[in-house]
């Protein structure tokens, strides 16, 4: 039995000095280490022994096993060495060699326009106030001067609520709000959604952004030149210093006199071209005095104060400042649109 022994330590050392990669020395392991080895099969015939051979025989192949194990071990670390040291070989890194680039995110073009906006007014001393977009018919319409059945409801086609409230259908309903609860002198601009039951068509969306500006203060103190002056800086910082603007008579009920404003084209400086469709102006907005109907709805004196109003697209001002001929593409969440601001 000890020469079977020696035998197969020999077999199992010269084998393990052979094996070059770690599943052959992983079968090694099996074959001369595991439950079903050689050696376990040699000691299975221990009990046909004289206690003193069985215990001489015993050591002998628990002392064998860990030399084989220990030389297993020896091989293992001995390949897994070799392998790190030639793996700058196999994976080379060029520290030097430029990473790839990840994409950045980037503001949409109505949020670059919107806080192109608020840049302007602030500077001008206005003061951006927010407010909310599900309106009750008091502040959208009748502190505007628009009661139940006033025809001038037809001029916003309106989306109801079942509780009668409405998805604001401009933002003059912050007006309202913000003079419930501050009073005169203040200057404010506001911008955010407003909701219309429209059909959508290239200059039309049923949801779209608005941007209101309100100036109040003592009687006499607000003129509608003031007013066009600041439109007008207003203009010129978003289009460029050659904008020019103009004011048209029109009917809004909050205001009295109202006005529609165009600015000058800034493609074709007035010329006439296709974005302006010949005329050399482009529509924008409203605009006008505060009627006195206003400031009594939300609590003031008549004719203790006077105000001037306006009101724009953002999605317009931006189709003119990007030259954008489909309001549509705004919201339509194409990314090769939206990848060129
Ligand atoms: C108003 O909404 C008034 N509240 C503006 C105002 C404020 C007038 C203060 C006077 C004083 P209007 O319905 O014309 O007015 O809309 C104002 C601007 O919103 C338009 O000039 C246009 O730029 C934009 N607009 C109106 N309807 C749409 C629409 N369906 N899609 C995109 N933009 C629109």
């Amino acid at each position: 039995m000890k020469n079977k022994i020696n035998e197969i330590k020999k077999r199992a050392l010269e084998e393990i000095g052979k094996a070059k990669t770690f599943e052959a020395v992983e079968a090694l392991r099996v074959k001369y280490s595991g439950r079903k080895s050689e050696l376990t099969n040699v000691l299975r015939g221990l009990k046909d022994l004289s206690p003193k051979e069985r215990k001489e025989i015993g050591e002998l192949s628990n002392h064998t096993k860990q030399i084989i194990e220990s030389e297993l071990d020896k091989k293992e670390l001995k390949i897994k060495n070799e392998e790190l040291s030639h793996i700058d070989k196999k994976e080379k890194i060029d520290v030097t060699y430029p990473g790839k680039k990840t994409a950045k995110g980037h503001l949409h073009p109505l949020t670059q326009v919107r806080y192109a906006i608020e840049a302007i007014f602030k500077s001008m001393g206005f003061l951006v106030v927010e407010d909310r977009e599900v309106e009750d018919e008091f502040h959208n319409f009748d502190a505007m001067n628009m009661p139940r059945n006033h025809p001038a409801r037809d001029m916003q086609d309106t989306f109801w609520l079942k509780n009668g409230c409405v998805p604001r259908t401009h933002t003059s309903s912050v007006q309202a709000r913000f003079m419930e609860k501050n009073k005169p002198p203040f200057r404010i601009i506001s911008l955010g959604r407003v909701y219309r039951n429209e059909n959508t068509d290239a200059t039309h969306e049923s949801n779209f952004h608005q941007t209101e500006g309100l100036i109040v203060d003592k009687s006499g103190k607000v003129t509608v030149a003031n007013a066009k002056s600041i439109i007008s800086e207003f203009m010129k910082g978003l289009f460029g210093e050659s904008t020019k603007i103009r004011l048209r008579p029109s009917y809004f009920p909050f205001v009295e006199p109202g006005f529609e404003f165009d600015a000058s084209c800034p493609y074709c400086k007035g010329e006439g071209c296709r974005i302006c469709k010949k005329t050399g102006w482009i529509e924008l907005g409203g605009a006008g005095m505060v009627n006195q109907n206003v400031f009594t709805s939300v609590g003031f004196n008549e004719d203790k104060y006077e105000g001037f109003a306006f009101g724009f697209g953002i999605e317009r001002l931006a189709m003119i400042k990007y030259g954008i001929d489909d309001i549509r593409l705004f919201h339509a969440g194409d990314l090769r649109f939206l990848q060129q601001f």
